[in-house]
């Protein structure tokens, strides 16, 4: 049997941490054969709920899980750990300023970037999922400089299967057989779903989206604006924000992180740019990227077209705000 994985999960007592970490505990984000070990942490108020959280993992009696932590300590909860799937933030309430929000959000994520840098095992992989996601994670990125920047990362996966779920929806085919969509930048409506080089698979071989939806008036807008806006709409109609696919698309960016995809396929992850596509080097920007042996890489060479470019640089505008929003928060 192989050594047990240590899985972090801030935010645990919270909607997502409910629905994620028994995907955890299945195998869905490690593989059907890799035991884990979950950490959970939450703040104060939220202690009780958490011990709860706990007893239920132990009543499912998973037989993957071999230990469990809850704990309102961050040092505790970082302790030893491998894959860190940062949840727990600061929701932004009704009146309150976006200045306020992340000036909450940055003091978090600085003291656990502290955290996770003293205590985490040292090729720790961490994606954080808590908005606004970009920014948070590179505030991580920012104050833990001894965990490698290629290991610091953002969920854009929950935009990216939207994008493929609507190609699957609009021309009724097996969502399983759409491929290769793109999010582009920041996870929020200035984000740029991009399906010009995706295709579906038909039994005379993979056809692009493109020929397949000869809509382009659908394509360049109510498809952008229906994936850009699918928050909001779960909003209105759960009176609660998006849980179990956010839950899945973490368990599917740390597993295919770690696993690899396939060949031929890629998946969009929030990384830090290297300069890639013109998007300037210092963002946390979502790219497209193939994963091999526990390592990403943004996918180059793909042709970009002027629609395209305005989009792509509409959104890294938008991060470079909220990045020098975030910096102002520092002092
Ligand atoms: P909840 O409010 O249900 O849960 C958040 C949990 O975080 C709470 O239990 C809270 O006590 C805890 N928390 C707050 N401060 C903490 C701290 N300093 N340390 C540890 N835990 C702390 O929100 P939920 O619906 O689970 O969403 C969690 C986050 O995911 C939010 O920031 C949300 O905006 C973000 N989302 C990001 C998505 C993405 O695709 N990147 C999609 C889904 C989601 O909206």
């Amino acid at each position: 049997e192989k050594e047990p994985v240590t899985v972090l999960v801030t935010g645990a007592a919270g909607q997502i941490g409910y629905a994620i970490v028994p995907m955890i505990a299945r195998g869905a984000m490690l593989g059907a054969d890799q035991p884990v070990i979950l950490h959970m942490l939450d703040i104060e108020p939220a202690a009780e709920a958490l011990k709860g959280v706990r007893m239920e993992l132990i009543d499912a009696a998973f037989p993957l899980l071999k230990g469990v932590v809850a704990t309102t300590d961050a040092v505790e909860a970082c302790t030893g750990v491998n894959i860190a799937v940062m949840v727990g933030g600061f929701p932004r309430k009704e009146g309150m300023e976006r200045k306020d929000v992340m000036s909450k959000n940055v003091s978090i994520y600085k003291a656990q970037a502290s955290a996770l840098e003293k205590h985490a095992a040292s090729d720790c992989k961490v994606l954080v999922v808590a908005n606004p996601a970009n920014t948070n994670a590179l505030i991580l990125k920012e104050f833990a400089p001894s965990i490698p920047e290629k290991n610091i990362t953002c969920l854009t996966r929950l935009d990216h299967n939207r994008a493929l779920g609507q190609i699957s929806e609009r021309i009724n085919v097996y969502v399983s057989d759409v491929k290769n969509v793109i999010i582009w930048g920041n996870h929020s409506s200035t984000q740029y779903p991009d399906v010009n080089h995706a295709t579906v698979k038909t039994c005379s071989g993979d056809k692009p989206v493109r020929e397949l939806i000869a809509d382009d008036q659908w394509l360049n807008n109510e498809f952008i604006t229906t994936v850009q806006q699918r928050g909001a709409a779960i909003i209105k109609a759960r009176k609660l924000s998006s849980a179990l696919s956010a839950a899945s698309a973490a368990c599917d960016h740390v597993r295919d992180w770690v696993l690899g995809t396939p060949k031929g396929t890629w998946v969009s992850m929030g990384v830090y740019s290297d300069g890639s596509y013109g998007i300037q080097p210092g963002l946390i920007y979502s790219f497209p990227v193939n994963c091999e042996k526990g390592n990403w890489s943004i996918v180059q060479g793909l042709k970009i077209d002027e629609f395209s470019r305005k989009k792509m640089d509409a959104t890294a505008t938008e991060l470079m705000e909220e990045k020098s929003l975030a910096y102002s928060c520092l002092n």
